[in-house]
């Protein structure tokens, strides 16, 4: 049988296949209705092909994709649905949005164009996905001859800035939309490759965990993504519990703050693993140029622990970098090179020297190896031969352990999200955490799936209320900032 990830991006002739048949394929129908008619309205013609990818939420192992361990999430129902048509009339590209708070970006056809991340348009994200099409075909040795223009517009429903990857929905849905409007079609798992590169373009050292799940993701699974090949297994969870996602309100801008949150975090791991290998043992010029990643040191950190009669890598965290942050020039003293020369090549990480003051080496490696071992002890907890019952409320502890990792080693959580994972736990949830990269966005608690319509009026009274009553969201709008998740399908390209 041919693996699920090796399979292209399935095309439908109708909605159902992914959209049900209850109320959200209603919804679905008046979406691509409007899509079809705005569309006519917008380019004067009506468009050839739809692409969707979903936003995710993850479940556990935060901020450790891109130091190459696996994490589990799951898709969820939100999505960004693109219609697309070639326009070989008009040499450009023209991306509306059924938004109207998104006014029109228009960019021109060359594949090679720079991103302008220093006045950064929503429209960004799609150019992302166009000139990641063109470096993949470029690669496959597949001549697109000369580029036309393309009619676009983007009808998103995920929430922007509230980690549940928005972003990566409409850079997956972007990219898919282009290969059908040319009608080219790769493995699954390709896409998520080309897409999580190809994400970098907006300037944010990203790991591939949303694009994978958003590629890949299946009804009904959450899934443990690994990567380095990028491979999906599905995750079936126990009954009887259910996500719920909670908004925090404070939006992250993830794209904006890259340089002091985001980035910064990569670089200081980076930082984290090269320390990690010269201490180890490694000879300062090899590790500068060999060692990317905390996962590249785990076995050196593994051996260390060993002698100490551990197998655990935080042994060596604790033991091999000081408590207390690093300075530039304790560093350098270390790695014998410059940061500035370390990191060259990458101009995004120069920004993030320039805005730091010191780097939290320790918190950040800490993190990063005893988060990487919890995704594992969520997997495991899911297939060991506990009740039910018991699996929930180990899963529900390792995402409170997660939390408090987020929280205090890595830094990545605020005061909002902190209040509201709070009343998560008071209101008996059983467990709950920041999602995505955090500095804002949502938190999501496991809740007893009985419980559930109670546990939301209990945020809703205890977290929203007063929110409401200061008018930061309305009433009627509560259901897009807490709901009940289950595992969603992933992308898919519809033809009518
Ligand atoms: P969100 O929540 O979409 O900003 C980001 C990264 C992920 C991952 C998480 C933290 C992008 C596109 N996504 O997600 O790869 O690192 O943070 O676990 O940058
Ligand atoms: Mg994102």
């Amino acid at each position: 049988m041919v693996k699920h990830e090796e399979t292209p991006i399935p095309c439908f002739s109708s909605l159902e296949a992914v959209y049900g048949d209850g109320s959200q394929l209603e919804e679905a129908e008046l979406r691509f209705d409007h899509l079809n008619s705005k569309f006519l309205q917008v380019f004067g013609h009506p468009p050839d092909v739809f692409a969707r990818s979903p936003g995710r939420v993850n479940l556990i192992g935060e901020h450790i994709d891109y130091e190459g361990y696996s994490v589990l999430p799951m898709a969820i129902r939100q999505d960004t649905i693109i219609a697309i048509r070639k326009n070989h009339a008009q040499k450009v590209l023209r991306i509306a949005n059924v938004n109207d708070k998104y006014t029109e970006c228009t960019y021109p056809v060359d594949p090679n164009q720079a991103i302008d991340l220093k006045n950064h348009k929503w429209g960004h994200y799609f150019i992302c996905g166009y000139k990641g099409f063109y470096e993949f075909v470029k690669s496959k040795g597949v001549d697109m001859g000369d580029a036309v223009g393309l009619d676009v517009i983007v009808d998103g429903t995920v929430p922007t800035g509230s980690g549940l990857s928005s972003s990566a929905a409409f850079v997956c849905s972007a990219t898919i939309a282009i290969m059908a409007a040319f009608d080219v079609n790769f493995p699954k798992k390709e896409i998520a490759q080309l897409t999580c590169e190809c994400e970098r373009h907006i300037g944010t050292q990203s790991g591939g965990m949303d694009q994978a799940i958003s590629v890949m993701a299946k009804t009904g699974f959450a899934e443990l993504i690994d990567f380095n090949p990028i491979r999906a297994t599905d995750v079936q969870l126990p009954a009887g519990g259910t996500f719920v996602i909670a908004h925090s309100l404070a939006e992250s801008q993830k794209a904006v703050t890259a340089a002091t949150n985001y980035n910064n975090r990569v670089v200081e791991c980076r930082l984290a693993s090269i320390i990690l290998g010269i201490k180890l043992g490694m000879k300062q010029q090899d590790a500068i140029s060999n060692v990317k990643t905390l996962s590249d040191v785990e076995g050196l950190c593994v051996s260390f622990a060993n002698s100490r009669g551990s197998s655990d890598p935080v042994i060596a965290v604790k033991e091999l970098l000081k408590d207390e942050p690093y300075t530039t020039e304790e560093i350098e003293a270390i790695t014998g090179e410059s940061l500035q020369s370390i990191f060259e090549n990458s101009p995004s990480s120069l920004d993030v020297l320039k805005a730091a003051e010191h780097f939290k080496l320790h918190h950040r490696a800490a993190h990063v190896y005893s988060e990487a071992k919890r995704v594992h002890a969520f997997k495991d907890a899911v297939s060991s031969d506990l009740s039910d019952e018991d699996k929930l409320k180990k899963l529900g502890e390792l995402m409170n352990e997660s939390h408090y990792s987020c929280s205090v080693l890595y830094e990545c959580s605020c005061p909002e999200l902190e209040e509201l994972v709070k009343i998560c736990r008071d209101n008996d949830a059983l467990g709950a955490r920041l999602t995505g990269a955090g500095w804002g966005g949502c938190a999501v608690a496991l809740v007893k799936e009985a419980t559930v319509p109670q546990f939301i009026l209990n945020l809703k009274e205890k977290f929203y209320q007063s929110r409401i009553d200061k008018g930061v969201i309305r009433k009627n709008d509560l259901g897009l900032y807490v709901f009940a998740s289950k595992p969603s399908s992933g992308a898919a390209i519809f033809k009518f």
